[in-house]
């Protein structure tokens, strides 16, 4: 862990063990240039503590460039809680409960809301406590689960996407891969569906796979098929780090745009798929559909139907990036870079000229 906390450029971590359920927490706080911390509770099982607080701090960094790509002022910030194997279901609202009571006792350095493992009831526990939480249930007043949402973004992307590949907006008869059909991937499948896309999947989760191969008799790609099967589109919206050595050469799509976190398992990775012709969404660009819901409802007073259509913009901003891209001759990940952490370059240099 000294390893990694020495090759960070983030701004602090915090963590505390859990004695009860014998789980890590970490806090990881990358910047606070564009404003408090924010972004999900991650809830899993890793492999190590090691993993959970790497896993921490890159998607943290990701929610800085996040925040930094559309422009809201928030800075990155993101929490895991390492349950172990043997953890029990009957433990969790104590679990969830504590949390929300440390992150009352830290005053605020870190806001957060649902993610990976965490739903809007667990938002609800932590609220009863502390009020920098966002996505508890719409029956208690929260904006509720962002997944459409995030879903809308990429949605939106996919459509920027294709136009870029293939000069045309229409997404009719497109062939989509949506590898991950949780709270992202099934709402992204229904408005791929209404727009005449031929659409695939993926899951790991046998009651999932059985629910939509089910309802929609759509066609079911083995996990371990995913990456060489031919498609227009990729869509991944599940877990991060799978575009990596050994799936890029696999890939036998035109593009890569989907809803997961943390999809290049390396920087060079990014470079890889430019190489291969491969356009690639960056992943904290395409996917801020949600975090754009959650702080506009909850925190900005905006409409839902006006965060709707600043979520749609997603697609302006991806065309940005990828003329940007073009124009300097380098791949769509840098470009993507290159704007957001500008953005808080220019911040930060201007905090410090206030001291
Ligand atoms: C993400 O987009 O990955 C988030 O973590 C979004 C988010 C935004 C605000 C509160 C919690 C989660």
């Amino acid at each position: 862990m000294e390893t990694l906390i020495k090759s960070w450029d983030g701004e602090a971590i915090v963590s505390r063990f859990d004695q009860e359920t014998s789980t890590w927490m970490f806090i990881a706080i990358h910047s606070t240039a564009l404003g408090v911390p924010t972004g999900g509770t991650r809830l899993k099982t890793y492999p190590t503590p090691h993993d959970a607080l790497f896993d921490a701090m890159r998607l943290a960094e990701g929610m800085t460039y996040k925040w930094a790509g559309v422009e809201f002022p928030r800075g990155g910030g993101k929490a895991v809680l390492d349950i172990p194997e043997s953890f029990d279901p009957s433990q969790r609202e104590g679990l969830i409960t504590r949390y929300g009571r440390w992150l009352a006792d830290l005053n605020g350095i870190f806001e957060t809301g649902p993610d990976l493992g965490t739903t809007p009831s667990d938002m609800a526990l932590i609220r009863r406590g502390f009020n920098g939480v966002f996505g508890c249930p719409t029956d208690l007043g929260g904006a509720g689960d962002p997944g459409p949402y995030t879903a809308l973004g990429v949605f939106s992307g996919i459509r920027a996407s294709c136009e870029q590949r293939f000069n045309s907006l229409d997404l009719n008869g497109r062939s989509v891969l949506v590898q991950g059909v949780g709270s992202v991937g099934r709402p992204l499948i229904n408005l791929l569906l209404e727009a005449g896309c031929d659409v695939k999947f993926s899951d790991l989760d046998s009651a999932r796979i059985d629910e939509v191969r089910g309802e929609l008799g759509l066609s079911f790609v083995e996990p371990e098929a995913v990456y060489g099967e031919p498609c227009d589109v990729f869509a991944p919206c599940a877990t991060g780090g799978i575009l990596n050595a050994k799936t890029n050469p696999q890939l036998k799509c035109l593009i890569v745009a989907g809803g997961a976190n943390n999809q290049l398992e390396q920087t060079q990775d990014g470079e890889a798929l430019h190489q291969r012709d491969i356009l690639y969404a960056p992943d904290y660009i395409i996917n801020a559909g949600g975090a754009i819901y959650l702080l506009a409802v909850e925190n900005m007073g905006w409409s839902v139907s006006k965060a709707e259509d600043r979520i749609v913009e997603i697609g302006d901003t991806l065309k940005d990036i990828y003329a940007h891209a073009e124009k300097s001759g380098i791949n769509t990940m840098k470009a993507a870079e290159e704007l957001a952490k500008g953005r808080v370059k220019q911040a930060a240099q201007k905090k410090l000229a206030e001291i």
